[in-house]
């Protein structure tokens, strides 16, 4: 894009972050990394996180091998499976999760990929539906064509998450049935599409340094920077492959979560799965140090996520804005 054109916004963003720097910033004395991250995102952004609420609307069954995964096939985690929930069951709990204070609702489906039919017309209704609630409308459900994504784009969709989960050189240990290539294929296909991005990862799968930096530097080229990235800590599922992985120290996510920040100035950085593990001075630390989005709601997919009634009360107390105005992205009110 030529400069004379280019959006005031995007001036300062880099599209071009080496795989050493990122290193050294993910390994900076912590003090200075949370330092650097926080005037980061005070420049870039007000202190308002986004409320963004998660329902499986077909839970289990999935045909992909992702070895952290409850609802694999591969797996032998005793989660209940669920067929597709109809559209006004899905709607209902949109409007809960509305009237509970959420701005996105994400809807997710344990599919490899997004097959055309009547699975796929509900899925265009569920989307018409939430955007009707007037909330943020969000999909994940595996790989999509690009007439798919068109028709998820004509019908309101904000945004379509899909993670890359972890760097290029250390993805083959945890996914054998679906390469990277084709993450980042279905990741074109959204952004060709008009829709947001939302792309991000897991910590704790067993991956050093050099692959969180590495997974940073994939998505932090990408251009325009994924509109939300989430960050996961691993939920280690009983029945999975990594069953039995180290619990992650609250101390690496705040590392992740400064240094995305840093990277992606203007991109929401989304404290995803594992926030239970979590102390509440832990979240506060992500949250000053860049995080502004959260998973809102008892549940995420097939684990548990903190109360709507202790977010809420985290919220408050650190006396950041949530349940964002929707007339204007940057315009956020107090909670009462
Ligand atoms: N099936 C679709 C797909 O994989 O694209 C959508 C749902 S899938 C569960 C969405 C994402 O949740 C995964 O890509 C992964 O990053 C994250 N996830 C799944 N299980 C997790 C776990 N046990 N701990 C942390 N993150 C997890
Ligand atoms: C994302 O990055 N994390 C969410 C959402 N996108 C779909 C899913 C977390 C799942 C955690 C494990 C579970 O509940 O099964
Ligand atoms: Fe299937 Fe998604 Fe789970 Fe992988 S992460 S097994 S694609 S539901």
């Amino acid at each position: 894009m030529e400069n004379s054109v280019m959006d005031d916004s995007r001036r300062d963003l880099r599209f071009d972050w080496g795989r050493d720097e990122i290193l050294e910033i993910l390994d900076m004395p912590l003090i200075d990394l949370m330092w650097k991250a926080q005037n980061i995102h005070r420049s870039n952004n007000i202190y308002a996180v986004q409320l963004a609420s998660l329902f499986s609307v077909k839970t289990g069954g999935c045909e992909e091998d992702c070895s952290y995964c409850s609802q694999s096939i591969y797996s032998a985690s005793q989660i209940k499976n669920h067929p597709q929930y109809d559209v006004e069951a899905v709607l209902k709990r949109a409007k809960v999760a509305k009237d509970e204070g959420a701005e996105r609702f994400c809807m997710g489906w344990a599919w490899r990929e997004i097959r055309d039919g009547n699975s796929f017309d509900a899925m265009i209704e569920m989307v018409r539906g939430v955007k009707k609630l007037n909330m943020e409308a969000c999909v994940t459900a595996g790989m999509l064509s690009q007439e798919q994504a068109i028709r998820l784009a004509n019908a309101g969709l904000t945004a379509y998450n899909h993670n890359l989960d972890t760097s290029p050189e250390f993805y083959e240990n945890i996914i054998s049935t679906r390469t990277y290539q084709d993450r980042l294929e279905t990741l074109e296909r959204v952004r060709k599409a008009g829709i947001d991005v939302c792309c991000g990862g897991i910590i704790g799968l067993g991956e050093s340094k050099d692959d969180r930096a590495s997974l940073l530097q994939v998505l932090s080229n990408m251009n325009p920077h994924p509109e939300s990235v989430p960050i996961n800590a691993l939920v280690s599922i009983e029945g999975t492959d990594l069953e039995s992985n180290k619990e992650i120290d609250s101390i690496e996510m705040i590392r992740m979560v400064s240094t995305a920040r840093i990277l992606m100035p203007k991109s929401k950085i989304r404290l995803s799965a594992g926030r239970e593990k979590f102390s509440k001075e832990a979240q506060i630390l992500c949250i000053q140090c860049g995080a502004n989005s959260i998973f809102y709601g008892d549940e995420l997919l097939t684990t548990s996520n903190p109360s709507f009634e202790e977010d809420r009360q985290l919220l408050k107390e650190v006396g950041v804005k949530f349940n964002t105005d929707f007339g204007s992205k940057n315009s956020a009110v107090f909670a009462k």
